[in-house]
């Protein structure tokens, strides 16, 4: 047996996870295993030695305590869709919209890629909670890494170490096997990012319930609580139980009256996702607090609500695009205890990214680890580049982000990217009518995907790449999640575009700090106000309900966003039909008779 920080029988007693630790082991070969308690301790000496070996840079403690700075390979820097898998038994459970390969041809695969990956490296052993430690609504994992840099990820991204072990005791965890996929020779130096970007695969067993990650170090690849565990292990665990796991951010809202409501919302990327969560409110008598910025688990109460945890514990978020312009209490969230990859770094070792500033300073080193040209294309931090900080030091993290009991959702909104047709805001008629909304998200594509800027991309619930079952089967889910409950007690369901624009080209609304002005609208009407027109795609805002006061907006444009254009409509149904094909034979029938309900709606108002 190799090296072992602890005695693995002081470590736990869980006669799976020994067997499983000893069984990897003897696969990877590592030169030791590193069993992880999950202290400050333990934190602080990997960091130590990933600056000893330059694989990190410590950031100046005066201006970013605590702080470190990583880059990474320059073909290991986004989550890879095209390598990522689920291997369900049959193909048709993985679905349209993932890859599926055999699961006893994968496993033979993986077998031989992890047969000795982790020659001449620790192996560390973390065991973590995806949500609070104790609660019904969490679920534990443990990772096997060969990245220092993962450990100290998970440490803050997750409920991480010895009291996760505690409350484990005997029983059923998630396996999570990761490896960089570069056996270190003796003798021979370690690169500064080891990765193997030939041979990358990230595999998801759903019936096995279990994770197999080989060749990145990066992010979702290789965090495997986020969106490999969190998401698409999830989904399947919430479809087999009656509960959503779902890619939506969870705030609270508190009116002037001090009542307080808890909405969840799902966004494709690149629509202001951790904008909205981390929204800091001008109005001083309306208050916005964050529960999570990406992931929500929702469980029915024994009241009958839906209740919702977010599984993590720390963010994971995009740096670029960030200042106190846009999203200050995001800056405010990263001031010290942070992990930083691929932003820029300054002389004086500091942070930086384009939109942080107007001009970038002189002497950046770009995250390639090169001098900075101003002048040149390229951008000095990686358009994907990532912060990676505790939830706890975000200044308006809403104490209960760690509630074992979680918090009751009253409304889910979904929204996309769209320079026109949907409108700012609006109500969907029922859930089954949201269900539709949801299967209907669309996001025109910026620089930030791979494809045609402005091409409509669908993504459906935001969950494109992370459910991990047939997509079809994921809305029929959906539909019986509603039929199990009270419909006087499930959240209502609306859908936003912050994103229209005018002839010009220009965004009509304003967005960002803004949209408290939307989810005012929301509150309001969820509290019985009857501020709302009937149309044929769903209760829109009254024109005078929205509260634009100190707004810089014409009647027009106020008109223009909460317009209806029928024409643009029935060409959205057409496009959505076309759309829902490829969901066949699985699409629900509910989803079809919402579609031909809405075009049914659309027609009569144009031949009225
Ligand atoms: C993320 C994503 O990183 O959705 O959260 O891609
Ligand atoms: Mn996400």
């Amino acid at each position: 047996m190799n090296k072992m920080n602890l005695k693995i029988e002081d470590w736990t007693q869980n006669h799976h996870l020994i067997q499983w630790v000893q069984d990897m082991a003897q696969l990877c070969q590592p030169k030791d295993i590193h069993l992880c308690d999950g202290s400050e301790k333990e934190y602080n000496q990997i960091a130590e030695e990933l600056v000893a070996k330059k694989k990190a840079i410590r950031l100046n403690p005066k201006k970013r305590p605590n702080s470190y700075y990583f880059h990474s390979h320059p073909d290991d820097v986004a989550r890879v869709e095209e390598s990522t898998f689920i291997c369900s038994k049959s193909q048709e459970d993985a679905g349209p919209t993932n890859n599926w390969k055999n699961p006893d041809e994968m496993k033979k695969h993986l077998l031989t890629l992890f047969q000795g990956c982790m020659q001449g490296r620790t192996m560390y052993v973390i065991p973590f909670s995806m949500g609070p430690i104790g609660s019904d609504k969490s679920h534990i994992g443990v990772q096997i890494s060969d990245s220092g840099y993962v450990v100290m990820n998970m440490k803050l991204m997750t409920r991480m170490g010895a009291q996760v072990l505690k409350e484990l005791r005997n029983g059923f965890f998630i396996p999570c096997m990761h490896s960089v996929g570069v056996p270190l020779k003796e003798g021979v130096e370690d690169s500064l990012w080891p990765c193997n970007p030939e041979k990358r695969i990230i595999v998801h067993f759903p019936e096995e319930r279990n994770i197999w990650s080989f060749g990145s170090g990066y992010g979702g690849n290789a965090l495997l609580g986020k969106k490999c565990f969190a998401l698409r292990i999830a989904s399947v665990l919430a479809r087999d139980n009656g509960w959503l796991a779902e890619h939506m951010l969870i705030l609270k809202i508190t009116n002037p009256k001090n009542e307080s409501k808890y909405f969840a919302a799902a966004f494709p990327s690149a629509c202001g996702k951790t904008n909205l969560a981390l929204l800091q409110s001008h109005f001083k008598d309306w208050k916005i607090e964050c529960v999570g910025d990406d992931i929500a688990w929702m469980k029915f109460g024994s009241d009958g609500r839906l209740y919702a945890i977010n599984p993590e514990a720390g963010m994971f978020g995009v740096a670029p695009g960030i200042s106190m312009k846009t999203t200050p209490n995001a800056l405010r969230t990263i001031e010290k205890n942070t992990i930083f990859t691929n932003v820029a770094l300054t002389a004086d070792h500091d942070v930086w990214w384009e939109g942080l500033t107007d001009t970038p300073p002189s002497q950046l080193t770009d995250w390639k680890g090169n001098a900075f040209d101003p002048n040149s294309k390229s951008t000095a931090a990686h358009p994907n580049a990532r912060f990676t900080v505790s939830i706890s030091q975000c200044p308006i993290v809403d104490p209960a982000y760690d509630d074992p009991e979680g918090v009751p959702i009253s409304a889910i909104i979904f929204g996309g990217r769209r320079e026109s047709t949907v409108p700012l805001v609006f109500e969907s008629f029922n859930w089954e009518h949201g269900t539709f909304l949801g299967t209907s998200v669309s996001s025109e594509m910026t620089a930030a995907q791979k494809g045609k800027v402005g091409k409509l991309r669908h993504d459906p619930f935001a969950m494109l790449p992370f459910c991990g079952y047939n997509m079809g089967n994921y809305f029929s889910h959906w539909i019986h999640i509603g039929r199990s409950a009270d419909p006087e007690k499930l959240p209502r369901i609306f859908y936003a575009n912050w994103f229209q624009k005018d002839e010009k080209g220009s965004f009509i609304w304003p967005g960002f700090q803004e949209n408290i002005r939307v989810l005012q609208w929301i509150f309001e009407r969820l509290d019985g106000k009857d501020n709302c027109v009937k149309t044929p795609i769903g209760n829109l805002p009254e024109i005078d309900s929205l509260n634009t006061e100190g707004l810089d907006l014409t009647k027009e444009e106020l008109q223009k966003l909460l317009e209806v254009d029928l024409g643009q409509w029935l060409e959205e149904t057409q496009e959505l039909e076309e759309y829902y094909k490829k969901f066949e034979p699985k699409l629900p029938k509910e989803i079809k008779e919402e579609l031909e309900s809405l075009k049914a709606r659309l027609q009569k108002l144009c031949v009225s």
